[in-house]
């Protein structure tokens, strides 16, 4: 069975005026699919056919560009759409927020550290906050479409949040205003999804 493009639960104007829907368009039915398609290339008639995406970046063979670039980027655009939501965003409470707080003292300092390491990402990438094994959270960044599932990958754990800060994602609407993305993107996080994550993953 081969990878699919997953639907969006939502519009793409849904997250206007903070991601714009040319934007969403673009980047879901065209970054999204082409990751897709060429995951699906690379992975027909290897061992890799048939695992999920999970198993397959958790054992990636990191010199393999192509299941690299391409897996790396159907799971976390994948991730992406998830972790945001016009109409249902919750809030931040409960056991992910005593998390935040105990790594990094309060909301407010886990955003900055957030925003943070998705402004200084040069180039091309991705910020995240990941669990470990026991419930601690960690806020890093990754080159291109690596994530922190791939062996050897700065932060490791799992990944409950994302922000894509290539270009592609914010240039319409924002140019070289990435600072000014990061903070839209806060205005749209879905946090019952990501305190959903944080349960399963800790
Ligand atoms: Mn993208």
């Amino acid at each position: 069975m081969a990878f699919e493009l997953p639907k969006l639960k939502y519009a793409y104007d849904a997250l206007e005026p903070h991601i714009d829907a040319r934007t969403m368009e673009i980047h879901h039915s065209k970054h999204h699919q082409g990751y897709t398609n060429n995951l699906n290339n690379a992975i027909a008639g290897t061992d890799e056919e048939g695992k999920s995406i999970e198993n397959i970046l958790l054992n990636l063979e990191m010199s393999n560009s192509a299941v690299r670039n391409n897996g790396g980027g159907f799971y976390n655009h994948s991730l992406f759409w998830e972790v945001m939501n016009p109409d249902d965003k919750g809030y931040l409470s409960g056991e992910l927020k005593d998390a935040i707080e105990s790594a990094y003292g309060s909301v407010d300092d886990f955003k900055a550290a957030f925003s943070k390491a998705a402004a200084t990402q040069f180039g091309s990438g991705w910020a995240w906050l990941c669990v470990h094994k026991g419930g601690k959270v960690e806020v890093c960044s990754t080159p291109n479409q690596d994530n922190p599932l791939m062996p050897g990958v700065t932060c490791g754990g799992t990944p409950i949040l994302g922000l894509d800060v290539w270009e592609h994602a914010y240039y319409l609407n924002y140019q070289n205003r990435r600072p000014d993305y990061i903070d839209a993107f806060f205005k749209v996080i879905n946090w019952n999804e990501v305190e959903k994550r944080y349960a399963l993953a800790k």
